[in-house]
């Protein structure tokens, strides 16, 4: 009797002090959200929103320990938790409780503040505002560059100076990794100069980049970063100075004479070493530009790293007719692919590429894997080999199988919304309770897939991240929902998802998420000379440092956002972005290999039938970066007839995501196991047409954002 004496007290006692609480402070929940929270929801509403972080993340799903959303659950277990189950739909008329109240804090904002703000038009005039603030944050953040760091690689916006690689401290990566020395900022914004229409100053920084940039500096950089910055602006460039008809006003430059592509090319030859000397085939993860792999380096590298190179390898060695480039960057993926979990069909993060074994065995979709899937998709996308959709679609559907938590659909059923988790790449067990915030570009892939409602979701719920910091934390942690890393550099990633999503969707909804990326980048990111990386989501201070991707991206997809006659969207399928947020047209030209029999291990034939030996890996000879384009290259270089033929950018991709998978299936769990069928170009219909009945989703997001669950 005695314990049951006990229990009763200690129940009344909890109840007394909600009762306290709500009373003394205002601070009680609702019953709903309540009875599946007790413990973590009275933690969350204590603490002030702008308080201080959260230590890093604790035990992962620590019995006893804060509870949490039912995301720490393994797929297949628990009633809502496993994508191989059909949720059970709501009963009409019973809305509830919803996790995401969790990410927002607290509930206190009045019941109809979201469905007043965004479930209102876009006025066309406020379009424009936003239109021109963009452009004026790349104006000025470029102009600044221009006027205290040129030629130097970054901009220190709060000292307006330059900056270079760090020569005192070669151990210092996160500068190392990107600076070359070669005008760094000024070659990635070369595209978004075009984009934005402005010929004159287009035309002015790409004689620049000729007159000045050189690659034949002693730099150790990051392959990675050095292709998707440079190689890929180059390249992106290049393709607009020479296609006669691109829509982007005049971006002719006089006497151009494929400087620009010789550049990439001197610049690919330089990063060539890092594909030598590798037992895999995994390429190294720095070269010294001068010197090849430096002595010392390290042979472990993520797999974002080595196997997200074909895009700007396959379009170099497209152009050039040289196949050496795309070779070894397929080798690359394909040396990746094979090291795959048999089991789960999961790959990690780290891999040491002379062992081939997994140094990182954590799988997701962020940091070190992310541009890994971009990249299979869009090497698809722009070369049309199949064997590029086959491993997107086994990795979306591992991913699909393993990663994704949560509710079968994003805005009915019962449980948790959907969210990416990381885990261990073999067993598919829970490594921990954050996601990074480079995630945020997924539901941009999603779109491109057709799989728009999941990717609505996803955004979702990173914008009500945004929304509490108004910025991304490097890290959230999902259980204690407070940051684990702090710092934002001001990426792109929620800015690229919003965007496409829009332009799938065409729900004003994006715009007021736009709207208010800019605004909170104008309030806490802008700084005398620029615009700075915060160094602290919550209190507010910066770095000084604004890294070349702001330009390159963030500025370009919030412009494109509310620039609503952009000949990028008005070319329906004509332009795809690289995962540096490149324009690159999606041209038929792309899709004929110059050479026969490339996939053959032993060997292939040139144009003319001559048989090519295909180098090992050991024997790859660095080609004459001062060698001449092919002989009939020429014929490459003008742009052709865009391979545009839809009218969003949505491609019809069949798989788990496309039109003959998750998304076009009105009952789709099942789908989600299934193997991908046939491709087929065209715009994806299914796709299009729930995009455009998207109206119903953003009722169920302003619901989510609030903390309910929507009524159907
Ligand atoms: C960019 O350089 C690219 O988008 C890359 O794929 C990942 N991260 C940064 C921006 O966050």
């Amino acid at each position: 009797m005695q314990w049951r004496a006990l229990v009763l007290g200690l129940v009344l006692l909890r109840l007394g002090l909600h009762g306290v609480l709500w009373l003394v402070f205002g601070l009680g929940p609702s019953m709903g959200f309540y009875q599946r929270f007790p413990l973590s929801f009275g933690f969350q509403r204590l603490r002030s929103p702008d308080g201080p972080a959260s230590p890093a993340s604790g035990p992962v799903g620590r019995p006893g320990g804060l509870s949490g959303p039912s995301w720490l659950q393994p797929p297949g277990t628990g009633a809502t938790q496993s994508p191989r189950k059909v949720p059970r739909r709501p009963e009409p008329g019973v809305c509830g409780p919803a996790h995401w109240g969790y990410v927002l804090g607290g509930r206190d904002r009045g019941p109809d503040e979201y469905e007043k703000r965004y479930s209102g038009a876009f006025p066309p005039q406020l379009r424009a505002q936003m239109r021109d603030l963009a452009r004026g944050m790349f104006v000025f953040g470029y102009d600044n560059y221009m006027a205290h760091a040129f030629p130097q690689d970054e901009l220190n916006p709060i000292h307006c100076r330059g900056r270079g690689p760090d020569r005192g401290d070669p151990s210092n990566l996160n500068i190392n990794d990107v600076l070359g020395n070669y005008s760094l900022t000024l070659v990635d914004a070369l595209d978004t100069l075009a984009v934005m229409g402005n010929s004159s100053e287009f035309q002015k920084a790409v004689k620049l980049v000729i007159n000045t940039v050189s690659f034949d500096k002693d730099s150790t950089v990051q392959v990675f970063e050095a292709t998707i910055r440079v190689l890929g602006s180059l390249l992106s460039a290049h393709r607009i100075i020479t296609d006669s008809k691109q829509p982007f006003g005049d971006m002719t430059i006089k006497d151009y004479d494929n400087e620009l592509l010789y550049m990439a090319h001197d610049l690919a030859v330089r990063l060539l070493p890092a594909f030598e000397n590798t037992k895999t085939g995994i390429p190294y993860p720095r070269v010294n530009l001068k010197t090849g792999v430096p002595p010392d380096t390290n042979n472990e590298t993520c797999t974002a790293g080595a196997g997200s190179l074909l895009v700007e390898f396959g379009i170099l060695s497209r152009l050039l007719g040289d196949s050496t480039f795309e070779w070894v960057a397929r080798r690359a993926v394909k040396a990746l692919w094979n090291l795959r979990s048999n089991d789960t069909g999961l790959l990690g993060n780290v891999v040491n590429i002379q062992t081939g074994h997994w140094v990182g065995k954590q799988s997701g979709l962020g940091a070190g894997l992310d541009s890994f899937y971009e990249y299979l998709l869009k090497s698809y996308i722009l070369f049309g080999e199949k064997e590029d959709l086959e491993m997107f679609n086994a990795a979306y559907q591992s991913i699909q199988n393993y990663l994704r938590r949560g509710r079968e659909a994003c805005n009915e059923g019962e449980g948790d919304p959907p969210l990416y988790v990381n885990v261990n790449m073999f067993s598919g067990q829970l490594m921990n309770t954050w996601i990074d915030s480079l995630q945020a570009f997924f539901p941009g892939l999603q779109v491109l897939i057709g799989d728009v409602e999941d990717a609505i979701c996803l955004h979702a719920f990173y914008y009500a991240i945004w929304k509490r910091y108004g910025a991304l934390p490097e890290r959230y942690n999902w259980q204690l929902q407070a940051p684990d890393v702090l710092f934002y550099p001001l990426r792109p990633e929620l800015v690229e998802s919003t965007y496409l999503l829009y332009q799938a969707t065409k729900n004003p909804f994006y715009l007021h998420v736009g709207m208010d990326i800019l605004q909170s980048l104008e309030k806490y990111t802008k700084v005398k000379c620029g615009y700075a990386t915060l160094h602290h989501v919550i209190d507010k201070s910066t770095e000084d440092r604004m890294e070349s991707f702001f330009l390159s991206e963030t500025c370009k997809y919030l412009y494109l956002l509310f620039d609503e006659d952009n000949p990028v969207h008005k070319s329906g399928t004509r332009y795809m972005f690289t995962t540096e947020g490149h324009i690159v047209s999606v041209d038929e030209h792309l899709r004929e290999l110059p050479w026969k029999e490339f996939f053959s291990e032993e060997g292939g034939q040139d144009q003319g039938g001559k048989s090519v030996h295909r180098p090992k890996p050991h024997e790859l000879k660095v080609i004459n970066s001062s060698s001449n384009l092919p002989a009939g290259a020429s014929s490459w270089l003008p742009g052709a007839e865009a391979g545009g033929r839809g009218s969003l950018l949505i491609w019809s991709i069949s798989g788990p995501g496309g039109a003959n998978g998750r998304h076009s299936a009105k009952s789709s769990t099942s789908s989600r196991r299934e193997k991908s069928g046939d491709s087929h170009d065209g715009p994806n219909e299914d796709a299009l047409r729930s995009a455009a009945n998207t109206h119903i989703h953003l009722n169920a997001i302003v619901y989510l954002m609030r903390g309910g669950t929507p009524c159907p």
